[in-house]
Formats: structure tokens, C-alpha cells, sequence
């Protein structure tokens, strides 16, 4: 979503050059108090209306005629990749309701087999390590029942060497249909901005933001899915799997209205 900061040297002020700039298109996103005054972020009903679409927008499947639907979760260490893979699993209302087939690319992390076996148990999935792309067509033939295929794959940071990195070739082998980039939503623009792009070889599908519950006040909540530009079906908001995973748009659009949108509209025409 597009927004213009506008200043001034207190609300009121800022929120009259508003008025004048940008008139009744005006909607108010947030007030920031700065050392000099305020800051106001702006943004236009047009704006927020593609934004919604954008966070809706389905992605077409890539492969016809396979029946398993593939969705892979990446994203840094500790976001919430295993955590929300799960939720995901054993929720009714994401792929519960189906046959869910598990795999892991994480053989870097000690301990990582045995937290997604936890859940593969709980739910009765068959779960899968898979640690080189030769294993790929023997995993999708094992799986071809499922309804769904979620991949979890390791965090790493954006430094990790090329060993580390091979997980990677592995994950484009099963050509997901889905690639949910998942980030906590407290994280700074510029992470989400430099994530997005060190993902960017893997042909990003999805933003799913987590620990919703983490953040004091949602309203940044929108501005990094903003940021990342990216469609969303879920948020999560904490570690009860599968409870704590949601329907993603309506949350985010809530979000983007947090900061007394209302009362500052009042303001500006008042
Ligand atoms: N508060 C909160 N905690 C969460 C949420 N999602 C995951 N967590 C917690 O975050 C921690 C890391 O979660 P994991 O699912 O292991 O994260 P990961 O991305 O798989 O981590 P790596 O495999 O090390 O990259 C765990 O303690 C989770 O319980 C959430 O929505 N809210
Ligand atoms: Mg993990």
C-alpha cells in the first residue's frame, strides 16, 4: 500500500496540510510524534481497496494434474516456520480437514526432527526428512494421497555458507505451489525488506506474519505486509497450534485502521 508521511509541528497542523494536499481522499494511517513535531502517515480509499485485493489475490496452482497441493514455509530463524507448518497441518479451517503429508529440510538444527515429529504424531501425518533433491520423486510418489503437502525448510541468516544454503536446491525440486515467506510482524521494515529479497530465489508466493501477540499495537502490522507486497492467508498470534493461526486480510486491513482513524479524521476537518 502506497502512504505519504506528511509534518507538521503538532497533530493539528500536520493534519490541516493533509486536508490541503490531499482533501477527502485523505484516510489517516498513523500520527508519529517526532522531536520536531508529527509525522502523519496517509494513504487514499483507492489504496486501500487494491491493498485488500492484493492481500486476497489466490496464486494460481504452477502444476496441473498433481494432485497434492505443495506449500513450503521459509523464512529466518525462530519466525515461527515449524509452529505455523503445524498449525496449519491440524487446523479444520487451513489443510485439517484433508490428508496432510509433512516434510522436513531441516537437518541443520538439533532437535528440529523431533519438534515437527511431535506434531506429525498429534495429528497422524507422516512426516519425512528429505536432504538431497534425488529424494524428491520418491517423497511426492509416497505422498501422492495427500491432499496437501507442507514443507518446513531451516532458518538461516542471510550470511549462511553455501552448504547450509542446499536445502534450498532441495525446496525448488518439489516446485512448491505455495512459498509462504514467514516473519514475525515486530520485525523493522528493513529486515522485512532484506528478507523478501534473500528469499527472492525462491519465488515467493505468500507473506504469513507471526506472533501478532508479541507486538504492543497491531497498526505496524500492515505496514510490513506492505512492505513485503506480497498476498497473505494467515497470521498467527501465539503458540497454541493449531488455535493461534487466523484468516489473514481482514486482520491486516483492521490493522492498517488501528491508530484512531476515526478521531483523526475528526480532527482534520474539525
Ligand atoms: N508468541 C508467539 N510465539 C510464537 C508464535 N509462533 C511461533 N512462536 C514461538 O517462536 C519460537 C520459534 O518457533 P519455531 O516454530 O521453532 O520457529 P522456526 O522458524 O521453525 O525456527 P528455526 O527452525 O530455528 O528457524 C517457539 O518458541 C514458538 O513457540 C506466535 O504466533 N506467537
Ligand atoms: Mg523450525
Amino acid at each position: 500500500m502506497r502512504t505519504k508521511t506528511i509534518s507538521g509541528v503538532n497533530v493539528p497542523a500536520a493534519l490541516r496540510e493533509v486536508g490541503r494536499l490531499m482533501g477527502d481522499d485523505a484516510l489517516v494511517l498513523r500520527t508519529h510524534h517526532t522531536g520536531a513535531g508529527a509525522d502523519i502517515v496517509v494513504t487514499t480509499s483507492d489504496e486501500v481497496f487494491r491493498f485488500g485485493s492484493l492481500l486476497r489475490n489466490s496464486v494460481p496452482r504452477r502444476k496441473s494434474g498433481r494432485r497434492p497441493r505443495v506449500i513450503a514455509l521459509v523464512g529466518p530463524t525462530g519466525s515461527g516456520k515449524t509452529t505455523t507448518l503445524a498449525k496449519l497441518g491440524l487446523s479444520e479451517h487451513a489443510f485439517g480437514w484433508g490428508r496432510v503429508g509433512l516434510i522436513s529440510l531441516d537437518t541443520y538444527k538439533i532437535g528440529a526432527l523431533e519438534q515437527i515429529q511431535t506434531y506429525a504424531d498429534v495429528g497422524g501425518m507422516p512426516l519425512e526428512l528429505v536432504r538431497d533433491p534425488s529424494e524428491v520423486p520418491g517423497v511426492l510418489s509416497r505422498y501422492a494421497n495427500c491432499d496437501t503437502i507442507l514443507i518446513d525448510t531451516p532458518g538461516r541468516t542471510p550470511r549462511a555458507t553455501a552448504t547450509e544454503r542446499s536445502w534450498r536446491d532441495t525446496l525448488k525440486a518439489f516446485e512448491p505451489d505455495e512459498t509462504h515467506l514467514v516473519l514475525s510482524a515486530g520485525v523493522r521494515l528493513h529486515v522485512a525488506e532484506s528478507a523478501r529479497s534473500d528469499y527472492s530465489d525462491l519465488a515467493l508466493t505468500h507473506s504469513l506474519l507471526t506472533k501478532l501477540d508479541e507486538i504492543p499495537n497491531e497498526a505496524g502490522v500492515a505496514e510490513v505486509a506492505a512492505q513485503l507486497g506480497l498476498p497473505a492467508n494467515w497470521i498467527t498470534d501465539g503458540q497454541l497450534v493449531p488455535d493461534d493461526l487466523h484468516e489473514a486480510s481482514d486482520r491486516i486491513m483492521a490493522a492498517a485502521f488501528r491508530s484512531g482513524v476515526t478521531d483523526s479524521r475528526l480532527e482534520l476537518y474539525g
